[in-house]
């Protein structure tokens, strides 16, 4: 008989086919849980007995779930039925949600745990079980190197069309050898009719829409203080979304549309229609759609337990620009509180969310997460055609909506008047002493300088582990469409007047020109700006050179983590160094223009003794795209505003970036095109 796994792999095949009763032979191995007849209901109980006769004489791995005392651990999130949806921004999803993330937490040892899991598989809603699981096993001190499977692998209906899945239903009836790929059109969402669909390569990219989950696990709105209570968690949910919109933007002027109309009034239409053309895997229904100029209502639904009118938004809204306009925010206590420079954003960043670390619930509400629901069930909202959620709702969904964008457009100006109460910096707040950059260059792989080239590229991704129709442990894939740029370096010389010092580089890209064809001034560049990369450098006196690779950016997470595959040998995998978290590197650059989008690329090298954070940090610290998810369990790494140098008004006299750049010889800027050439690369066979 084969050796048991080390609890921490089994751990891992709970993520297998979330909608397969827990006793059916799962992953690549094809491990059964030997699971206690207590946690099954009497027809998997059969089902098991069944499948132990079926299986008994070969020599399967076999996982013993040890029996714990489950008391009521997992009444509450039971509430959820296993058909229904779930959403983290519903209250009421939020709160069972938090409490399976407890339970999960509250375990002693990892074979507890393993239990609890197996039971919650069983009972709870897959989707609810999903979410609490990862949010745990990413928190828990024995876990957090686990390598939490992508959501594409376990939900693939998440991320791919029905008629797709039906497409690989069918393919699965064929014999692994003359299996081939699902071919997934670039456009089924909609046609260039809607001029909106022109970015739908962005809004439906599977990275983006993974980074964007994967950001929420990593900072959920709710669980445990510990979980939730991060460095600066609140500043992290508006920058990370802040650049989101710049680079929506900047996607938008690649595809000759202007700039995302943010929601103005919560009374007007919504001008944006989504069709997802999704199935929900779980609740066995589609998610719903959403026709052009629909218009929000108040929400009474008993299913979510949600109640809530127009006006409370409206509400909450004044109070949240009250707190801004006075600088003074009321805290629980019902005592005045300062919105400081330092803190200002972190605060204000909890509250709009609202994550569990907003200050006053009750007076400032619950803004951004019902946005989300409001718009998500606004086809819906008393629940009498019994429909569910748009994918709004979803965090690995949100992103494909159109609508996603005015609504974080609308959030984000929120935050940028905060921003605009504070003071500009200085030129002695943004200077070097004794640090100049003399010059930078971008040479690109195909030869190419101070030029980004980007084009689509195929590639395949894993689907079998989320569909439970494959048979056995055999594979299929999906074959996308995605853009791509060829990888480049920077090639950046600085030279210092002085002694050793060290100096943290921050790269950024802007489009240099508005979608009028009129060149950008600051004040509107500066949030048009994309952080490409930040990192440290040591400055010997006199010259250095400094080279940098695209695929070390500070943003992103490497192709193969985005669409990776369950390793074959786990085993080996189980414990590594492994983020997840990340803006997947094929869209570091925007698409860009065939003739080439002028664009202008901006260095600064700032004085490391006024960014450093002292912390200490071991390879296991997960390090890739801290800028964009800060530092597991560690402080933010950089002690300036996030954003920064382009999250303040410009100070008085400032018209252009070259104005913004005077007397300030550690930074430099230059002219760059994205030339976009409209062919596929396409997967070698
Ligand atoms: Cu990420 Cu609204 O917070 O979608």
């Amino acid at each position: 008989m084969a050796e048991p796994f080390p609890a921490k792999e089994s751990l891992l095949y709970l993520f297998y086919r979330p909608t397969e009763p827990i006793t059916f032979p799962k992953g690549d191995k094809q491990v059964i849980f030997n699971v206690p007849t207590e946690y099954l209901s009497a027809r998997h109980s059969k089902l098991a007995e069944e499948l132990e006769n079926r299986f008994g004489g070969e020599s399967r791995v076999t996982i013993p779930i040890k029996l714990i005392e489950l008391k009521d651990s997992l009444s509450i999130p039971m509430q959820l039925s296993q058909d229904d949806q779930f959403s983290p921004h519903v209250p009421y999803h939020r709160e069972l949600a938090s409490h399976l993330i407890q339970v999960f937490l509250n375990m002693e040892s990892l074979d507890d745990l393993l239990s609890m899991a197996v039971c919650a598989y069983e009972r709870c809603n897959p989707y609810l079980f999903n979410y609490a699981y990862s949010v745990a096993l990413l928190h828990r001190p024995d876990t957090k190197d686990v390598r939490i499977p992508q959501l594409n692998e376990t939900f693939p209906a998440k991320f791919f069309s029905a008629r797709d899945i039906g497409r690989a239903r069918a393919e699965s009836f064929l014999t692994s050898s003359s299996r081939e790929p699902i071919i997934i059109p670039m456009d089924y969402t909609a046609t260039d009719q809607d001029i909106e669909h022109r970015v739908a390569y962005f809004r439906e990219d599977i990275g983006v829409n993974l980074h964007h989950w994967h950001w929420h696990l990593v900072y959920p709105i709710s669980g445990t203080r510990e979980v939730v209570d991060k460095d600066r968690r609140g500043e992290l949910f508006f920058y990370m979304h802040q650049q989101i919109i710049a680079r929506y933007n900047f996607e938008r002027f690649s595809n000759r549309l202007s700039r995302v109309k943010r929601m103005q009034n919560f009374r007007e239409p919504i001008p944006e229609a989504y069709f997802p053309k999704l199935d929900d895997q779980v609740a066995s229904r589609k998610y719903a759609s959403r026709q052009a100029n629909s218009y929000l209502k108040d929400l009474d639904r008993e299913r979510e337990r949600i109640k809530f009118d127009i006006r409370d938004l409206e509400r909450w809204e004044n109070r949240i620009f009250d707190v801004i306009h006075t600088g003074n925010y009321i805290d629980e206590n019902n005592k005045r509180q300062r919105l400081t420079e330092e803190d200002g954003i972190n605060i204000l960043g909890n509250m709009v969310e609202a994550s569990m670390l907003t200050v006053n619930r009750q007076l400032y509400g619950d803004m951004h997460n019902l946005l989300h629901t409001a718009i998500s069930l606004c086809h819906d909202p008393d629940h009498r055609y019994l429909e569910t959620f748009q994918v709004l709702a979803d965090p690995s969904t949100a992103m494909r909506d159109p609508a996603f964008y005015p609504l974080h457009a609308y959030i984000d100006d929120i935050f940028q008047e905060h921003k605009a109460t504070l003071p500009p910096y200085t030129v002695a707040k943004l200077a070097y002493e004794g640090v100049t950059v003399t010059s930078m260059e971008v040479r690109s792989a195909d030869g190419n300088v101070n030029q980004f080239s980007t084009y689509w590229k195929q590639d395949d991704v894993n689907l079998s582990k989320g569909l439970d129709f494959m048979p056995g442990n055999e594979e299929l894939f999906a074959r996308i469409t995605h853009l791509q740029h060829a990888d480049f370096t920077y090639i950046i010389k600085a030279s210092n007047k002085g002694k050793d010092c060290k100096g943290t580089v921050r790269i950024f890209l802007a489009p240099t020109i508005d979608e009028r064809g009129v060149p950008l001034q600051f004040r509107e560049q500066k949030n048009l700006f994309i952080e490409l990369d930040k990192f440290t450098v040591d400055l010997k006196p006199g010259d250095t050179e400094i080279h940098r690779q695209s695929t070390e950016s500070s943003i992103t997470i490497p192709f193969e983590q985005t669409f990776r595959r369950l390793p074959r040998n786990s085993e080996q995998n189980a414990e590594f160094n492994f983020c997840g978290c990340g803006w997947p590197q094929h869209m570091l650059i925007p698409k860009g223009w065939p003739e080439g989008m002028p664009c202008q690329l901006f260095v600064m090298i700032s004085n490391y003794k006024d960014d450093k954070v002292d912390q200490k940090l071991d390879e296991k610290t997960c390090s890739d795209a801290s800028s964009f998810c800060g530092l597991r369990d560690k402080k933010y790494p950089d002690r300036r505003p996030m954003g920064y140098p382009f999250d303040r008004s410009p100070r008085a006299g400032v018209v252009t970036l070259q104005d913004f750049m005077n007397g300030l010889p550690n930074m430099w800027v230059i002219d760059v095109t994205i030339n976009f050439n409209n062919r596929i690369e396409e997967v070698e066979t």
